[in-house]
């Protein structure tokens, strides 16, 4: 369609309430090279949730105003869940060595979330000024084990943001996430000074971060090439299928590509007889705590979905849930306490146009 016509073409920057900015393909009258779009219902009836990174058909355009509607989504390359952007090219997950400490179990969702995008996965250990260079070494040295050479990287001294700025500057869209506090919005601005977007202390005993970034934005750093700032969260999610968890480990899949195989098909790695893996790799037990939690979520869902009575066995005088037999191992103890369990502490978006600038 034609940029000075009523329709045009674009990518989704920004969203707001019921609002997005979209960057358009070609600027329309006047240059304008960007509108304040609203969703169109026949787009929320389908069931798509518009986000950030989708590349959208826009109609209804007054270009005095700078308004128009979003009336179609075109199809998804890849989808990262949360933060929530589409076409994602390279996730890069930011963690601190220090303030707040680097969890090393925290860091491994992080990075299973970045992993099932099936896109390049970049590692930075963030305000490196904060520990001594043994441990600083010790970090690179854990994590490259792990199948992810980091970028270690500090905003007071400056050191390694060149490397970031080459691997944020190759073509496509880059998504900085991690926890709150370790420092996303801080690099973005020693990167691209003019954004001056908020940062925020970290805070409390286990200095935490205060969820300062409140929306993910996307930012152009080079020609062709995007990043996106994003809130800090403390849980990723995990997979829903026990049997992708492992492939999500670059540790695990090396081998599992490479055509090695446990003697069972359906092994669980965990040093299980005839596991090609044991137990003597370094996330093990990691890998071990996501597999307990990713089989209850499919023990769970597989009762709330069997017909009522249909699953029930009889045990004494009692009638008990009947498992499917794969996810019949584990622990009823975590099923509880994911029940009971809250998401993470984000807190809900703020009223206000633009939060995330200083
Ligand atoms: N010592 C040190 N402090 C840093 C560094 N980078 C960021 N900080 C501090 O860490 C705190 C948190 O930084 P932010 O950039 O707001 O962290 P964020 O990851 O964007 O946090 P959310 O927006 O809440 O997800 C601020 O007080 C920053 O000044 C660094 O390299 N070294
Ligand atoms: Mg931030
Ligand atoms: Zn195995």
């Amino acid at each position: 369609m034609s940029a000075t016509g009523l329709s045009a073409t674009g990518l989704v920057v920004a969203l707001q309430a019921n609002f997005c900015q979209v960057v358009l393909d070609h600027p329309g009258p006047g240059g304008q090279d960007h509108l304040l779009c609203i969703r169109r219902t026949r787009l929320s009836k389908s069931g798509q949730q518009i986000c950030v990174g989708d590349r959208v058909g826009v109609d209804g355009i007054d270009w005095v105003a700078g308004r128009g509607a979003v009336a179609r989504l075109e199809p998804r390359t890849t989808l990262l869940e949360r933060p929530a952007v589409a076409n994602v090219s390279r996730v890069v997950v930011v963690t601190a060595l220090e303030e707040p400490h680097l969890d090393p179990l925290q860091l491994t969702r992080f990075l299973l979330t970045a992993e099932a995008t099936g896109q390049a996965v970049q590692l930075v250990l963030a305000k490196a000024d904060l520990v001594e260079a043994p441990r600083l070494a010790a970090w690179c040295q854990r994590t490259t084990g792990w199948g992810y050479p980091p970028i270690a990287l500090s905003c007071q001294s400056g050191g390694g943001l060149e490397r970031l700025r080459q691997v944020l500057s190759q073509p496509g869209i880059s998504v900085l996430c991690g926890p709150s506090g370790v420092g996303k919005s801080s690099l973005l601005n020693a990167l691209l000074p003019a954004l001056q977007l908020r940062v925020g202390e970290v805070s409390g005993r286990l200095q935490r971060g205060r969820h300062t970034t409140r929306h993910v934005e996307l930012f152009p750093l080079a020609p062709g090439a995007l990043v996106a700032d994003s809130p800090g969260f403390n849980r990723p999610a995990l997979p829903s299928d026990p049997l992708a968890l492992a492939p999500l480990f670059p540790e695990l899949r090396s081998r599992l590509a490479g055509g090695d195989s446990c003697r069972f098909r359906n092994c669980r790695h965990q040093d299980d007889p005839g596991c090609i893996f044991g137990s003597n790799w370094d996330r093990f037990e990691f890998y071990g705590q996501c597999l307990e939690e990713v089989e209850a979520q499919a023990r769970l869902l597989a009762n709330r979905c069997r017909p009522e009575g249909a699953g029930l066995k009889q045990r004494g005088a009692r009638l008990e849930p009947r498992l499917e037999s794969q996810w019949r191992r584990g622990s009823r103890r975590l099923d509880r306490q994911r029940l009971a369990e809250e998401e993470d502490l984000s807190p809900p978006g703020p009223a206000g146009s633009d939060p995330d600038r200083r």
